[in-house]
């Protein structure tokens, strides 16, 4: 059997720290190859393999898969729904760009297996916003939106016409304490955590009822791995699979703070992420994830919430 070798290309932002880790306890530190456009601290060089790599440079991808044999690459680099509408084409190049270089190596036979990630950014406006179907109307209104849909189609359009074996979710947002988020509208989930630590309070760039499809970062990660070692005839969808965790808005994540530390208080100021939130599912039908790769997911509201504080805790040295 041939030995998978693992390129995680931006493995520094917030799925990819976490994504790192868990995919070195199951391969080996040295079969995971983290890297990123920044150069690493050095706990992520005592860590394992790390380059430095511009997802937007061909030849530098390419070189660091010769040099270690990599044959599998999970791609993360990419500007996410806030980030984007205010660099929009950076954003489609960036989001477009990378994943083209990675499709045209498999297709190519450099690597044999692709991770990409989608988003719940992919619905828009004229999308049923509750219980969102796996194949329904697909407008996206951000420029992060565009991409990922466009994404999709191309991962589809690689897979049906040369047989690439790309494999694809649609993350709703994701939280987690080992990671920060970088630029998206569903980051407010993970900041709050952190100020009702620091300071009882936060003040929430989403207005109180704005439900929106949430997932706890081990049920992610999880889910990420299962649909990557998933037998390939499981995989009878290559554009993003919708999979989902639990739907909250900030007044009922408020509530759930409010059961450990009954004095948090939480303040309301919408801004231009009000908008993108506003069309995007408030929650997400997963049954096809389901029924072709078992997915299921395992936390639900209060047990993130208990796992959160109690991990911020720890590591802010506060216990
Ligand atoms: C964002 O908010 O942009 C991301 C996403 C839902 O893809 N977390």
């Amino acid at each position: 059997m041939e030995t998978d070798t693992i390129l995680v290309i931006g493995s520094s932002g917030q799925i990819g720290t976490e994504l790192v880790a868990e995919l070195r306890t199951r391969y080996g530190r040295d079969r995971v190859i983290a890297s990123d456009i920044k150069p690493a601290t050095p706990e992520q060089l005592s860590e394992g393999p790390y380059e430095v790599i511009d997802a937007l440079n061909r030849d530098q991808i390419f070189e660091v898969v010769k040099k270690y044999g990599v044959n599998q690459v999970y791609l993360l680099a990419a500007l996410l729904s806030a980030t984007a509408e205010k660099n929009p084409m950076f954003a489609w190049k960036l989001n477009m760009e990378s994943l083209f270089h990675i499709l045209e190596m498999a297709r190519e036979g450099h690597i044999r297996k692709i991770y990409w990630p989608s988003s719940i950014a992919v619905f828009g406006l004229t999308t049923p916003r509750d219980n969102t179907p796996q194949f329904t109307v697909i407008e996206p209104g951000t420029v992060y939106g565009i991409s990922k849909q466009a994404g999709e189609r191309w991962c589809e359009w690689y897979h049906n016409k040369y047989g690439v074996d790309v494999r694809s979710i649609r993350y709703p947002g994701l939280i987690g304490w080992k990671s920060a988020p970088g630029g998206g509208t569903t980051d407010y989930a993970v900041h709050i955590y952190h100020e009702a630590l620091a300071n009882n309070s936060y003040n929430c760039f989403l207005a109180e009822n704005t439900t929106l499809p949430m997932m706890y970062m081990p049920d992610a990660i999880r889910a990420t791995i299962e649909i990557m070692t998933a037998p390939a005839e499981q995989i009878r969808y290559r554009g993003g699979y919708n999979i989902a965790g639990m739907s909250f808005s900030p007044k009922e994540i408020a509530m759930a703070i409010k059961k450990h530390q009954p004095d948090f208080t939480i303040t309301y100021q919408p801004d231009f992420r009000q908008a993108i939130a506003d069309s995007w599912p408030r929650s997400i039908d997963d049954a096809v994830a389901r029924e072709h790769w078992g997915w299921k997911p395992q936390f639900d509201l209060d047990r993130m919430t208990e796992e959160m504080l109690v991990n911020l805790k720890k590591v802010n040295n506060l216990v």
